[in-house]
Formats: structure tokens, sequence, C-alpha cells
């Protein structure tokens, strides 16, 4: 029995073609995703009890489903995932709701938003989700953008809020994990909360200093962005890049920089930020 259903798992991650799920009503019938159960646990493990994170994240007690339902943590209301007292199975796009708002639970895409959840595992080399049902040009609203759950009248089903999160701080907002201040990157771009650009301040050049016969340009920056040096004779150009693509890391604001060797022996030296987006 148990290992007949693990094989069907198998079968529908090589069949891996419709999408993850959906985040609007309609069109559900036949869908790849349907239940956590039909596949997503092969890449993230078991959900109750567990401990499986594809990206590394370290969920209190090690257990993936505490972290979203006790109230020391998100404190999510059971219905906003599950359907009945049997617990199983559950569905990513639909649950039975709370009791004030009945049958009307989003389930995992009440958060887990399903364009910006496609494309954050597209990105990332996670194949197939695309080609079916989902084109992958389908549009995700931007990172500042709350998910249906995110507080309103949901507001006392769950602590979750604000996915343009800008604080450092554990169990508020999106940081629900142990030691890292990642949300969701719910857009799909693979810029989290203050690293992407519809959040988080643009770069800033801070200083350009002469060191001997080099410069040394000096910026701000957030966690996750990656910045190319861009060097000119005149303000107005033409800039060409000067440095290889650099990426920060840890989480939030971030000092940098770059030494342009022989960047002084120029008679005039302009410098600015390119930033890459996906
Ligand atoms: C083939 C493996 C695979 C399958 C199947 C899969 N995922 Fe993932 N998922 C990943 C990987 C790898 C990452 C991490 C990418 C990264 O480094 O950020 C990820 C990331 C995530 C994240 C974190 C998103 C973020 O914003 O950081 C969530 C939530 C998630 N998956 C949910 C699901 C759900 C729900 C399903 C089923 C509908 C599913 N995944 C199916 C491999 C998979
Ligand atoms: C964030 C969504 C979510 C919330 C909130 C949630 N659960 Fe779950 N729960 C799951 C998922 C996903 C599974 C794994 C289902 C599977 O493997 O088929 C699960 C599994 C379980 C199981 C194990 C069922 C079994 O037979 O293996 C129990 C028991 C359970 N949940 C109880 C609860 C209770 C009680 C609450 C509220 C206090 C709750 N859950 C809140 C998503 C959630
Ligand atoms: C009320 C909002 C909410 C609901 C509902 C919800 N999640 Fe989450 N989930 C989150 C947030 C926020 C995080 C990120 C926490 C962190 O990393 O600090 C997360 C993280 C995850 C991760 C961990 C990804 C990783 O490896 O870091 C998985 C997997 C996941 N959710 C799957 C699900 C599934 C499956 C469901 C439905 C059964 C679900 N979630 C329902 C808010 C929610
Ligand atoms: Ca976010
Ligand atoms: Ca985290
Ligand atoms: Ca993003």
């Amino acid at each position: 029995m148990k290992q007949s259903k693990r094989t069907e798992n198998r079968q529908r991650l090589l069949a891996f073609t419709a999408g993850l799920f959906l985040a609007v009503a309609g069109n559900h019938t036949a869908q790849a995703y349907s239940r956590y159960t039909d596949g997503c646990n092969n890449c993230h493990g078991a959900f109750y009890q567990s401990s499986t994170s594809p990206k590394g994240t370290v969920f209190p007690s090690n257990d993936n489903h505490l972290m979203h339902n006790d109230p020391s943590y998100m404190g999510n209301n059971c219905n906003l995932c599950h359907s009945g007292t049997s617990r199983t199975p559950v569905y990513t796009w639909r649950s039975n709701g709370t009791s004030s708002i009945a049958n009307d639970g989003l389930g995992c895409s009440g958060c887990h938003v399903g364009p910006g959840l496609r494309k954050h595992h597209q990105i990332n080399g996670v194949p197939g989700c695309t080609g079916g049902c989902h084109s992958s040009s389908e549009v995700s609203a931007p990172e500042n953008v709350n998910p249906p759950y995110y507080g309103g009248v949901w507001a006392s089903f769950t602590k979750v809020r604000n996915a343009g999160n800008t604080v450092l701080a554990s169990n508020t907002n999106e940081n629900w994990s142990v030691g890292d201040f990642l949300g969701l990157d719910n857009d799909g771009n693979n810029l989290y909360d203050l690293a992407d650009y519809a959040v988080g301040p643009r770069d800033r050049i801070l200083s350009s200093t002469r060191e001997g016969n080099d410069i040394r340009v000096t910026w701000q920056t957030y966690g996750g962005r990656t910045n190319t040096v861009q060097a000119a004779g005149n303000v107005s150009g033409a800039y060409s890049g000067i440095s290889p693509a650099i990426t920060s890391t840890n989480v939030g604001p971030v000092t940098t920089n770059y030494l342009e060797v022989g960047g002084a022996l120029n008679s005039r030296r302009f410098y600015r930020l390119s930033a890459q987006l996906p």
C-alpha cells in the first residue's frame, strides 16, 4: 500500500507538466498537484513533523507543520489548510476555511499564490510547472502585494502578514523559521523581501576613494541582489561594466565594494551600478 503510493507520487513527479496549484476557483479538476501528497512531498518531505527543506530552511522543532500551525509561530487555523476531521488529504488550493468564513478556504494558495510559487520553482531549475496548464509568461503579483490570507478578514486566523517584509526579526510577518530572516519570494524572481526592488530601496553608491592608482567604489545594497559596477569618462556615458556580477550574501542592508585597478589613472571617472534582474 505504502509502496504503491510512493510509486504513484514518483510518476506524478515525472509528469510535472501541469501547475503547482491555482489561486483562483475554476478548472481545478485534473491538475497535477491537487493534494500535497501528489508530489510536493517528493521534494519537500512529509510536511507533518517533517524537517525536509530543499532551500535549507531550519524549522522550529524541525517540524514544518508546527511552524505553520503552532500558536508560537504562524498560528494558522487548522482549516486554513485542512478540510475535515480526518485531516487527510490536504488540498493545495482549497480547504474548509474557518467557521466564520465557511467553505471559503484557499488552502496553501491562500499564502503561496500559484503564479509566484511556480515562477520561484522555475527560476530555481525545478522543471515542468509550465507547459501543460500554466504558461511561463503568466503574470505574478509583485513582492509587495499581500496574498489573500495575509490579514484582512483572515487576520484572526493567522499571524502571517506583510509579503514585502522589511523587518529583520524572527516570528513576525513572513519570518517563522530558525536563524534566517528569509520569508517567501512571493513573485518568484528569486529576490526576497528587502532585496526585491518592489520593496527595498535602490542600490546606492556611498563613495569612490583613491587608493594609489586604484579606485575603490563602495555601495549600499541588500543581501541577495546582484550588481555590476559600470564606469565612464563622462557623466552622461557611455558606461561599460568594469566588475564581474557581484552577488551580496546575507539578508537585509549590506555594504560592499569593488576596487578598480588603475581606475585613478583616468583623468575623470564616473561610476554607476547596474542591477541584475531575472
Ligand atoms: C521537483 C522538486 C519539487 C517539487 C515537486 C516541489 N517543490 Fe517546492 N521547492 C523545490 C525547491 C528545490 C525549492 C527551493 C528553491 C530555492 O532554493 O529557493 C522549493 C521551494 C518551495 C517553497 C519556498 C518558496 C519561497 O518563496 O522561498 C515552497 C513554499 C514550496 N516549494 C512549496 C511547494 C509545493 C506546495 C509543492 C507542490 C504543489 C512543491 N513545492 C513542489 C522543489 C520542489
Ligand atoms: C499550513 C497548512 C496546515 C495547517 C494550518 C494545519 N495543517 Fe495539519 N497538515 C497539513 C499537511 C499538508 C499535512 C500532511 C497531509 C498529508 O500528508 O496528506 C497535515 C497533517 C496533519 C495531521 C496528520 C494526519 C495524518 O493522518 O498523517 C494531523 C493530525 C494534523 N495535520 C492536524 C492539524 C491540526 C489539529 C491543525 C490545527 C491546530 C493543523 N493540522 C493545521 C497542513 C496543515
Ligand atoms: C497563512 C499562510 C500560509 C499558509 C496557509 C501556508 N503557508 Fe507555507 N509558508 C508560509 C510562510 C510565511 C512560509 C515561510 C516561513 C519562513 O521561511 O520563515 C512558509 C513556508 C513553507 C514551506 C517551507 C519552504 C522551505 O523549504 O523553506 C513549505 C514547503 C510550505 N510552506 C508549504 C505549504 C503547504 C503545502 C501549505 C498548505 C498545506 C502551506 N504551506 C500553507 C505561509 C503559509
Ligand atoms: Ca516576501
Ligand atoms: Ca525563513
Ligand atoms: Ca521576489
